[in-house]
């Protein structure tokens, strides 16, 4: 029996952390075998990586296309290292991000060539692609309320980007996600917790049984 891969998007502060958790604890109690993994990151790599993307060492700016492939390969890592394993061992494998937030971030909000993104997500990831999407949908001012309040102000590289950034990446993702409909789910990210994990459970349940 081969596994079902969901991965989870959005923009900074939607809820991904805190819904994936609450559903793996779901799922695990349903007696599924749950990977959970996350981008950059998910390997020895991956977590290298990340600590690059996220803190630039000695304020050194990260130019845009050096950010794609860096978070490109993580992501030839973890398809490879992880995820495809687990596909092939029939575990559901949740995501804390995947290939839409390079489509989004990188194609979009920084403005990249999509067309080279597109050939960069499909060399990265190979044919390792997430049978379903979360994108948990949520106004920028509310996810950096909500990431400030968390942080204490303290806000990684990608998090000190302008209001305009986030704007933009909110409609990459709602764009990304009308061009696939059957793929991605769109869920209203400002709904309480327990309302919004409700709603990801129907969603995601009818594929599981
Ligand atoms: N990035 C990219 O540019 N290109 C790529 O290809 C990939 C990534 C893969 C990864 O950061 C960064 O890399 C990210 C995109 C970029 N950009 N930034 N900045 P990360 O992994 O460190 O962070 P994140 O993915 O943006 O997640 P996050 O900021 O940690 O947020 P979250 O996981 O979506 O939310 P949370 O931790 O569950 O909740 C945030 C806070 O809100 C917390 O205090 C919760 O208690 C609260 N919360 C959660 N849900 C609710 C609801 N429903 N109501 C009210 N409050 C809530």
């Amino acid at each position: 029996m081969s596994g079902y891969f969901i991965s989870f998007e959005g923009g900074e502060g939607c809820g991904k952390s805190t819904q994936i958790q609450l559903l793996m604890e779901f799922l695990q109690a349903q007696g599924h075998e749950v990977l959970l993994t996350r981008e950059p990151g998910g390997t020895h790599l991956g977590e290298a990586l990340r600590n690059i993307i996220q803190h630039d060492s000695a304020g050194q700016a990260i130019c845009s296309e050096a950010e794609l492939l860096l978070f490109a390969a993580s992501r030839a890592q973890l398809a490879r290292e992880i995820i495809q394993p687990a596909l092939d061992a029939g575990k559901i494998i949740l995501c804390d991000r995947y290939l839409d937030s390079t489509t989004v971030y990188q194609g979009v909000a920084r403005s990249l060539d999509p067309a080279k993104v597109e050939a960069i997500n499909r060399f990265a990831a190979g044919t390792v692609r997430p049978h379903c999407t979360i994108l948990l949908d949520l106004d920028p001012e509310t996810g950096m309320q909500r990431i400030q309040a968390r942080s204490e102000g303290a806000l990684d590289r990608i998090e000190r980007e302008p209001l305009e950034f986030f704007r933009a990446v909110r409609q990459g993702y709602l764009d990304l996600a009308k061009s696939e409909p059957e793929r991605i789910q769109v869920l209203d990210a400002s709904l309480d917790p327990k309302t919004l994990y409700q709603k990801i459970r129907d969603v995601i349940e009818p594929s599981l049984t």
